[in-house]
């Protein structure tokens, strides 16, 4: 397969970063090392030893751990805290951040937050699942990091980006000049760049809701999801519905084809289900550079911070213009 690797992709853009000191590249490297890692075991579901099914562990945010999830959250861990570029690893999985002390020689200058497994439903059936990972520098002054770090604005994050262990296993990413999706060999073990610099439809044709919580719905978000199903021409009305059950496999759909992907608040949680560190943030990093826009159905994720490692907030994301018609409609 022809093409730029994402190896010799990473050293082209730090050769055009001014300042660049090749310590992020050394980190996009290593996590794409944890990648492949994780797309191998994924790949392998099923086959030999037992990876699949439970842990018999429930994690911070009640749910069962998959095998799978915790293989992914261990791997991330192992070779991030062992990089020399991290001072702390934000996970899904973790109910605190894990620190790489500075005196440790292994510790470094980025706080890395992650989803280590998105979509640990649909792992033993078959359906995509991927890692979603944010990157911020430490700004916190001294050596120890503080929430100052862990809590940091949208907006400042360097990098961001997600692994889809999909049909086939790609890599997509930004640092704020463009999104770039890459697709691995798996027989040379190298990811090759398939999508260059990606940009999201201005609206539709999707809409993306998991419709069995109707019910717990308020009025206004049940109107909205009303109106995309409504007749009519002009505004290529009705979009039709696509649900997969993971993030990352209908953020990407979505960045792709156009639409919106929505996971609302609702009456049994106001916040809905999905992490502003370690899912709503980094898509929002990407989908702004793609043209694109993430709200909580009020306001812009990628200005806010959030008010704890964990806080879950209402994710609505996807073109442009789905996004400020559904704000529109939800105000
Ligand atoms: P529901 C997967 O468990 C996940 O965290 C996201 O990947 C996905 O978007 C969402 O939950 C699906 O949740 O309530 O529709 O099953």
């Amino acid at each position: 397969m022809s093409g730029i690797t994402l190896v010799q992709y990473l050293r082209a853009q730090e050769n055009i970063t001014p300042g660049a000191t090749g310590e992020f590249s050394s980190l996009m490297n290593e996590v794409l090392v944890a990648a492949k890692l994780v797309s191998r075991e994924v790949n392998r579901a099923g086959i030999g030893e037992d990876i699949i099914g439970l842990t018999g562990e429930v994690n911070v945010q009640g749910e069962e751990v998959q095998k799978l999830d915790h293989y992914a959250n261990e791997t991330f861990i192992k070779i991030l805290s062992q990089s020399g570029k991290v001072c702390a690893i934000g996970s899904e999985e973790n109910e605190t951040a894990v620190l790489v002390p500075k005196e440790q020689q292994t510790s470094g200058k980025y706080v890395f937050m992650m989803d280590p497994l998105d979509g640990s439903s649909n792992i033993d059936v078959n359906v995509g699942i991927g890692t979603i990972f944010a990157v911020y520098k430490k700004i916190s002054s001294g050596d120890t990091v503080t929430d100052e770090d862990l809590l940091q604005k949208a907006d400042r994050q360097v990098g961001a980006g997600y692994i889809l262990y999909g049909s086939s296993t790609m890599f997509v990413y930004t640092t704020g000049n463009g999104v770039h999706g890459f697709t691995l060999d798996p027989a040379i073990g190298e990811f090759y760049l398939s999508h260059p610099d990606l940009k999201i439809p201005s609206r539709g044709p999707y809409y993306s809701i998991n419709e069995g919580s109707v019910s717990l719905w308020n009025d206004k978000q049940k109107s909205l999801v009303q109106y995309f199903k409504e007749t009519d021409e002009e505004t290529g009305r009705p979009y039709r519905l696509r649900y997969i059950g993971t993030l990352v496999s209908d953020f990407h759909r979505t960045l792709l084809k156009g639409g919106i992907f929505m996971y609302p608040g609702d009456c049994k949680n106001p916040n809905g289900k999905l992490r502003f560190a370690f899912e709503a943030a980094p898509l929002a990093f990407i989908v702004e550079q793609a043209g694109g826009k993430a709200s909580d159905g009020k306001s812009n994720i990628y200005t806010q911070s959030p008010t704890e490692l964990h806080q879950r907030i209402p994710l609505f994301i996807g073109s442009k213009e789905d996004v400020e018609l559904a704000e529109s409609k939800l105000r």
